[in-house]
């Protein structure tokens, strides 16, 4: 960018965690004109990932929606949301019988999606294939046939909601069919953690207009380690050939271009999951200083749905669901939501252009 080569007086060095090149005015590294990133000349491990893997095969029409939807919404001056949301998996086998997958049902994000969109936020909901979905995960499983009656069978069928079905149906009906009327949110859907890395791409693409105003929620739980394309049988892994040695590689972090180049501006909050407290916070703490952008969220697989920590550069806090709130119903995403909400309004107070 014009204002990084301006700035060309100083020092260049490269982050070789982060894949990225600092010009700075000094040898400490303080920056000038702000921090300015540059791609390598050299192909870092993520632009080797794209070139590796194929785009899936629905991935110009998605294109075409995340276009299509940024654009419309960027012209009312609208805020949005990307959320990422449920599991990536690792193909074992190009013709895919077995794969890797990583745990998340989807809550997390379909939660959110509905808070988001009860604050005036355009929401894209970038999931995976079958996760939970925003609206419809109240009625999952069979609980939406128990809530109709049939009522009379033959020429004249009528299909009714149960009297006391209607409570708990109508509200969610009305937040569903406000979002979809106002034309709010905008599904599309991963499967593999190649699938993923290129919808992201392309929806961080279409954001980047957006500057400040777009959130992203990376709610997603994306595969850690995965087996190289060249790397991989055509098809169908034999038992009779023995118990297979399976080479794992590690997934680049997107996170790394995603904050430096494609939405440097947006407002990034990523999840940490682990499943050992005594690492949790530290783990945050590392990835917030390592990708520079403005929040973590960190959530302990076995209490996740009751206690997560946001944890910013200086700060950390605990947002935990009393006894009676979650008795009374109440979803952590609720306070989680509205804390990302006040925490964007005011990054938008200083960070307008
Ligand atoms: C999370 O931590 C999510 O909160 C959960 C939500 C997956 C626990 P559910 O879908 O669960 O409600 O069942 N996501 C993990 C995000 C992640 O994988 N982060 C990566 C990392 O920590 C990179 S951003 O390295």
């Amino acid at each position: 960018r014009p204002r990084c080569i301006d700035a060309a007086a100083g020092v260049l060095s490269v982050d070789r965690e982060t894949e990225t090149l600092r010009i700075s005015n000094d040898s400490r590294g303080t920056c000038i004109a702000g921090i300015c990133h540059l791609s390598l000349t050299m192909a870092s491990h993520w632009e080797e990932f794209y070139t590796t893997h194929l785009p899936p095969t629905d991935f110009e029409d998605n294109r075409i929606l995340l276009k299509e939807f940024c654009d419309r919404h960027n012209k009312t001056g609208q805020r949005i949301v990307l959320i990422t949301s449920g599991g990536t998996t690792v193909p074992l086998e190009h013709n895919t019988v077995r794969f890797v997958d990583n745990f998340s049902a989807g809550t997390r994000g379909a939660a959110s999606a509905e808070y988001f969109l009860e604050h005036s936020y355009a929401v894209i909901f970038m999931h995976r294939l079958k996760s939970l979905e925003p609206f419809t995960r109240h009625f999952s499983g069979q609980k939406f046939m128990d809530m109709l009656e049939l009522l009379d069978q033959g020429p004249n069928t009528t299909i009714t909601v149960k009297p006391d079905s209607v409570d708990v149906l109508a509200p969610v009906l009305a937040s569903y069919k406000n979002a979809q009327e106002g034309g709010r949110i905008l599904y599309v859907t991963f499967t593999t953690v190649a699938d993923y890395f290129w919808l992201l791409r392309a929806a961080c693409e279409c954001l980047a207009v957006f500057e400040t105003k777009a959130v992203l929620f990376l709610a997603a739980a994306v595969s850690d380690f995965y087996v190289p394309s060249n790397e991989m049988p055509t098809h169908k892994i034999q038992s009779g050939a023995g118990a297979p040695t399976i080479q794992l590689q590690l997934v680049p972090k997107l996170l790394a271009p995603l904050v430096n180049l494609w939405v440097p501006h947006a407002f990034i909050v990523s999840f940490k999951l682990e499943t050992d407290e005594s690492i949790l916070i530290v783990k945050a703490r590392d990835s917030l200083n390592k990708y520079k952008h403005k929040l973590v969220i960190g959530n302990m697989l076995q209490t996740r749905r009751q206690k997560v920590v946001f944890v910013t550069k200086d700060s950390s806090y605990e947002v935990v669901l009393k006894r009676e709130e979650i008795l009374n119903g109440m979803e952590i995403e609720d306070p989680i939501v509205s804390n990302v909400i006040a925490s964007h309004s005011e990054f938008l107070k200083t960070h307008q252009y």
